[in-house]
């Protein structure tokens, strides 16, 4: 075990923008085109904008051993790719037993969870909102609103991530823009 000296790191609740500043990851349009549902809306948009920023996320770096607690932002921009809400990629832990927690920091989202026997679950988060994603349960968020929805998430460093499953199958659920608001819709092409 590395024995870290703590420290702390100042979070702007409106861009989820650390100091000091951290890892910083971003997710354009041409990373997960062929995950949102209208292929060809994504296929305009790339055309016609660009590669659009769709998430950001601000982390502290840790090593992947027992007991260290990674934490990072999200910051999803506002948008759609056709109905379908700017969403993260999502994924299960690959570690399965493994939880986290979400915090929201600013604006709305949802939050959809899924488990592989078929359970599905989605929880609306604005600022103050703390979401326990259990174990087993493979999480994404999506911003419903017209400004950036920021959050603060904490998990257990072995956790890992399994995106495939998700890249390969989908989300059972879709959010998408339904008589002027938002709704959470089943996904025709799931798996
Ligand atoms: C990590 C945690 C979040 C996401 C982040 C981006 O376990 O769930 O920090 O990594 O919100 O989503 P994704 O699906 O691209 O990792
Ligand atoms: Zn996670």
């Amino acid at each position: 075990m590395n024995l870290i000296e703590p420290f702390k790191t100042e979070i702007d609740f409106a861009t989820g923008v650390l100091s000091p500043q951290r890892v910083i990851m971003q997710r354009r349009l041409s990373d997960m085109s062929v995950m949102y549902a209208d292929r060809n809306a994504a296929a305009r948009i790339q055309s016609e904008e660009g590669d659009r920023l769709i998430y950001e996320v601000q982390g502290v770096e840790l090593p992947e051993e027992e007991g260290q607690i990674p934490h990072c932002t999200t910051r999803i921009l506002p948008g759609r790719i056709g109905d379908e809400y700017h969403m993260t990629k999502g994924h299960y832990h690959a570690r399965r037993e493994q939880g986290e927690v979400y915090f929201g920091l600013s604006g709305r989202g949802y939050l959809l969870l899924q488990t592989d026997g078929g359970e599905t679950s989605e929880i609306e988060m604005v600022a103050g909102s703390a979401a326990y994603v259990p174990p087993y349960w493979a999480h994404r968020t999506v911003n419903i609103g017209d400004e950036d929805f920021v959050f603060f998430s904490v998990w257990e460093a072995r956790a890992g991530h399994d995106y495939g499953t998700i890249e390969r199958d989908g989300f059972r659920k879709l959010v998408v823009l339904r008589d002027g608001q938002p709704a959470v819709v089943d996904n025709p092409v799931y798996g």
